[in-house]
Parts: C-alpha cells; structure tokens; sequence
C-alpha cells in the first residue's frame, strides 16, 4: 500500500482516500456537469484538458459569474463542499470546519494528455486546494514555488487519491507530464482520467 506522505509542508497525498463506490459516484457526477471545454488563454493558447468549472467560471485570467457562452455558471454542490472538508480533515489530522471552496474545476484527461507547469493564483484566497483524481493513473509534478524548473518530485496520482496543497505549497508550480492511458479498473467505467479541484475563489 502507498503511504501517507507529506511531500512538502502543507502538501499531503493520501494514497486511496475515495473507495470505489465513492470514486463511481464522482465519475457520474462529472458526467453529468455539462459543457466541458478546451480552455484558450488570452495569448491564444490551447489546453489540451478539457475542463468544467463549477461556481463561478473560470478564465485562465480571472473568475467570472457569467460565462463566454451565456449559459449560466453551474452551481457548487454542497455535497462536494462537504467531501472537500472531510478529505482536508484527514489529509491534515485537524478539523477543516472553516473551510468553504466555493468553486471546482473537473478536468478531464483524454489518452496522452499532458498538463504544462504553472502555479494558481487566479484565486483571491490562499486556503488550500483539495484535489480528487478518477480513472487512469497520471504522474504529477510537483515543484518549487521560485520557477517551473528543478527541484521538483514526480509522484503518480492514482484513481481515488486525495491531495491538498496549503500553506507554503499552495503558489508551487504542478503539473501532469503524463497520463498512463489504459490504467483505469474497467469497473468504473471511465476512459481517461478525471480530476477535481475545490478552491476557495476569495470573491
Ligand atoms: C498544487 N490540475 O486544475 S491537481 C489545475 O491533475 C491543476 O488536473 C492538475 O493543476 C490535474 O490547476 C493537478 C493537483 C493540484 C491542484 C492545484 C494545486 C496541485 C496544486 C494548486 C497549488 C499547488
Ligand atoms: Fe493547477
């Protein structure tokens, strides 16, 4: 079994946090949040995730309570909330009562699809970022907070890991060079890799 591991402080992976019936159940609801899209910076570029923004909408450059398509910002659950503060709970050994994301972004991985190193600082909060990872295995990349060089750790997140990033870790620089296609357990019924980030927008 993989261990519990704090890679830096207030950077804590816990290795199989979501059990199957959750993981199913996360799969089906990110299935049925609509509009799922590639998102384009203001430079022109293109990510290759596909991405769903829960909350307010996301641009690459801000939150926004309306979106480019004039389809209404989808509503954060208040199950997810709560999935949240128990998975920061347990990451941290302490109560997470005060923690409130009022946004997620669900990125979905196609086979191959890579995510580049950046830091978030699109929000206006430092509290921490939850994550929740489905499907296929991917290797994130976790680095330092100076530049999206060395040092950095790589570390597989696998379907049903929970990871948060808080404190001195949250502005790091992160990404996913790689995603293991054809890791996924068919059971779950997903080709790819989902992941779930809560943040807190600060607006
Ligand atoms: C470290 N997502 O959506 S999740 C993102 O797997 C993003 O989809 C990746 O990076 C993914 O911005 C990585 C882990 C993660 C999320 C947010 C972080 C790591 C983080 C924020 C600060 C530091
Ligand atoms: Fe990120």
């Amino acid at each position: 079994p993989r261990p519990r591991a704090e890679l830096a402080p207030g950077a804590v992976h816990v290795p199989d946090w979501l059990g199957f019936d959750e993981q199913r159940e996360l799969v089906a609801a990110c299935r049925g949040w609509p509009g799922y899209r590639h998102t384009t910076y203001p430079n022109g570029g293109v990510m290759s995730v596909k991405t769903v923004c829960l909350g307010w909408h996301w641009y690459p450059n801000g939150y926004s309570r309306t979106t480019d398509d004039g389809k209404p910002v989808l509503p954060f659950p208040d199950w997810l909330g709560d999935l949240g503060r128990r998975a920061l709970a347990d990451a941290y050994g302490e109560p997470a009562d005060g923690y409130e994301p009022d946004t997620a972004l669900v990125n979905f991985y196609a086979a191959k699809t890579k995510m580049g190193q950046h830091q978030d600082k699109d929000e206006r909060s430092s509290a921490p970022v939850v994550s929740f990872s489905l499907g296929d295995t991917c290797v994130f990349r976790f680095g330092n907070t100076e530049s999206r060089n060395k040092p950095y750790t790589d570390v597989e997140l696998h379907s049903g890991d929970v990871f948060v990033f808080g404190g001195p870790s949250r502005y790091a620089y992160h990404g996913v060079p790689k995603t293991l296609s054809g890791t996924a357990d068919p059971a779950l019924g997903l080709t790819g890799r989902l992941n779930i980030t809560l943040r807190v927008s600060g607006l």
